[in-house]
């Protein structure tokens, strides 16, 4: 299934660095970026509804979609994919996760050091103080619910957002500079499960120049073509398998 000479190059790998996307979480139900837009919210375009612009217009309509998408994130269950990775971490000298998703499944699997680009949808902060609240610890119903607005800050007053990062918004600046330079100095780099679309994300690959770049994804992307190697599938039925076979 896996070439020879990439088995051969995980098992040298001394130091792995992997970006994981939407797609890693697809397989445990929670649906893609791109996907996330069923049901009631089939007529709203998901990069329309992540943007401070949108919060700023119906803070609202942001705030129960968030709601909608929080529920289905906390039902979920992390995949094959994610636990793969956990074994993956156990046997290479020197691994990094990276991850745009915003859903905590690495971290349930039992990843480690994650770094996390655009926040997480678990967590609500003010948008004046920022004071944050960590929904799996602390129940939404000790907060004032209203039908016509989101929650607001015991301290300020102002709303509650969502804590992830929206389009026009800074990713965290350490942990960008981090992540860019895990990518400067690994010698192999996944890309798994991510469209490759979302910058300054989808540059990450570009900066691993010193490095084996490997693409798992159901289709192919804008970095597929410069890819030394893509595997196209599942990645919850490709990363156990490819784990299995080098290091199994
Ligand atoms: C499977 C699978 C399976 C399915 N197995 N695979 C340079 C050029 C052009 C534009 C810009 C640029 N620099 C900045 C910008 C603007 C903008 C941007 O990138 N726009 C592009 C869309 C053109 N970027 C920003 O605004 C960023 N901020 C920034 O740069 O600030 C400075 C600045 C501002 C303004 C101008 C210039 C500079 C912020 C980006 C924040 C992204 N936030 C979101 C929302 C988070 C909260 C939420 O979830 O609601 O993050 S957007 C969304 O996209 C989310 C994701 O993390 C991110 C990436 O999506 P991902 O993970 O790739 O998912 P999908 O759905 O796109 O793809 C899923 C993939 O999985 C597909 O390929 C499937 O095939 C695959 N798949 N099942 C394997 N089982
Ligand atoms: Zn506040």
């Amino acid at each position: 299934m896996f070439s020879a000479k990439l088995i051969e190059i995980l098992k040298q790998a001394r130091q792995i660095v992997v970006l994981t996307g939407a797609g890693t979480s697809a397989e445990s139900g929670v649906p893609t970026f791109r996907d996330a837009q069923t049901g009631l919210w089939a007529h709203y375009n998901p990069a329309e509804l992540a943007s401070p612009e949108a919060f700023k217009r119906n803070p609202k309509l942001v705030w129960d979609w968030y709601s909608w998408r929080r529920e289905t994130v906390l039902a979920a269950q992390p995949n094959a994919g994610h636990y793969a990775l956990v074994q993956m971490a156990r046997h290479v000298p020197n691994f990094h996760l990276i991850t745009q998703n915003v859903d905590g499944l690495h971290q349930r699997a039992g990843s480690e050091q994650i770094i996390e680009l655009h926040g997480n949808i678990t967590r609500i902060r003010c948008e004046h103080c920022s004071h944050t609240i960590d929904l799996t610890k602390q129940n939404l119903d000790s907060l004032t619910l209203s039908d016509t607005e989101p929650p607001r800050c015991a301290s300020c007053n102002h709303y509650y957002r969502p804590d992830v990062v929206w389009f026009g918004e800074n990713l965290p600046v350490q942990a960008l500079q981090q992540a860019e330079q895990l990518a400067q100095s690994c010698d192999v780099f996944f890309s798994i499960g991510t469209s490759s679309q979302v910058y300054p994300a989808a540059a990450l690959p570009l900066y691993a120049n010193k490095a084996v770049v490997i693409e798992i994804n159901r289709e192919k992307t804008a970095l597929t073509q410069q890819a030394d190697f893509a595997l196209q599938g599942a990645s919850g039925e490709i990363l156990p398998a490819l784990v299995e076979c080098v290091w199994g």
